[in-house]
């Protein structure tokens, strides 16, 4: 039987952290058991926000190598930048024709970003060439952090539109979003989620922090004026994502962890999780520092070109239905 196939993206915008680690990346490497997968440098996505030519130029390569250290494994998945494969923003137009400015206008995604990078076509039209992502590959399943959410159900609306006009082309992809894990919250501000683009750098941990860094800034974690160790998302969002993060990183129970640190008080525990994630990310680490940047671009450019060729076939197929074909 042939295998479903899985499609995500990731912006290069920046260093990654165990948000994007913990919500989803960890997800695409255990996908690539079962699934054919295919994962993506979403490099057009990073130039709908303000953007140093160089810097992103740079980030490319950094965040396709933090992919391979985790465990993208390129022998098993294609992996590649977006801007490689002009297919992308080819079905891109096509699906524009398609989707209603209303659906748009509800993005809350957009709107934030809006409000930073100022109300831009590209920004407005990204969860469009998001959709065309997923569909020029024609993927079953999408991992994703839970922040991708509204952006997965318009591409589930463009695959039936799409269908239902020109006849069936598209799977309706799902969500894959891990139970625990899908939002990671910011150690600065515990009601909102870890983000590269946060304010402030202490709120996200990232994937290449040196072990003092990690300590500081959990050690600077925002919490609240009790001194009980104890889960609870409501009334203890601080704490409650500290237990979290340790838990997922070494599949520990919250419950054993709250057994262990009841007493601790804040200061040890904090310390205890910066531990756990030292130790959690230390692999990771070692591996990005093998890995060679000119070797990672080869592969790079290796993984654009079958990319390239199975995304032509299906755009063929797509310019014949919408009347555009040869
Ligand atoms: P930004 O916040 O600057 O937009 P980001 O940190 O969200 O960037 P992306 O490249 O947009 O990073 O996201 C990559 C993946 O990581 C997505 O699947 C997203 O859902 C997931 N992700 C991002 N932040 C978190 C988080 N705090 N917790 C869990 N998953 C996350
Ligand atoms: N919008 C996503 C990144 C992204 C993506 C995709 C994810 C772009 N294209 C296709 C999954 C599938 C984000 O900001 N995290």
């Amino acid at each position: 039987m042939t295998k479903r196939t899985v499609f995500s993206g990731i912006q290069p915008t920046g260093s990654l952290h165990i948000g994007n680690y913990l919500g989803a990346l960890r997800n695409w490497v255990d996908l690539q058991n079962d699934y054919d997968t295919i994962y993506c440098v979403v490099d057009m996505h990073a130039t709908t926000v303000p953007y140093d030519p160089q810097e992103l130029h740079q980030s490319r390569v950094l965040t396709a190598k933090l992919l391979m250290a985790v465990g993208v494994d390129p022998s098993r998945s294609l992996l590649y930048f977006q801007s490689q494969v002009p297919q992308h923003a080819e079905l891109s137009w096509i699906l524009g024709s398609m989707t209603p400015l209303g659906a748009l206008n509800r993005m809350t995604q957009y709107k934030e970003k809006a409000e930073r990078a100022g109300q831009m076509l590209g920004l407005y039209s990204y969860p469009v060439l998001m959709a065309a992502d997923i569909m020029v590959h024609k993927a079953h399943a999408v991992p994703v952090g839970d922040d991708q959410t509204q952006h997965l159900e318009l591409t589930r609306d463009l695959a039936e539109r799409f269908n239902n006009r020109f006849g069936y082309t598209f799977p309706v992809p799902d969500q894959i979003t891990p139970k625990r894990g899908a939002r990671i919250m910011s150690l600065q501000d515990p009601t909102a989620k870890m983000s590269k683009s946060d304010d402030d750098p202490r709120g996200a941990v990232l994937l290449l922090d040196s072990a003092d860094t990690i300590v500081k800034k959990f050690k600077s974690a925002v919490t609240d004026s009790e001194r009980e160790v104890r889960y609870d998302r409501e009334k203890k969002a601080g704490i409650s994502n500290l237990l979290d993060i340790p838990s997922i990183h070494t599949s520990k129970p919250v419950a054993d962890l709250v057994d262990e640190y009841v007493d601790a008080g804040y200061g040890d525990f904090k310390v205890a999780v910066a531990e756990a994630v030292v130790e959690g990310l230390a692999p990771i680490r070692n591996e990005y520092n093998a890995l060679d940047d000119a070797e990672v671009s080869r592969i790079m450019a290796r993984g654009a070109l079958d990319a390239r060729t199975r995304a032509e076939q299906e755009m063929a197929d797509v310019r014949t239905k919408v009347g555009l074909g040869a």
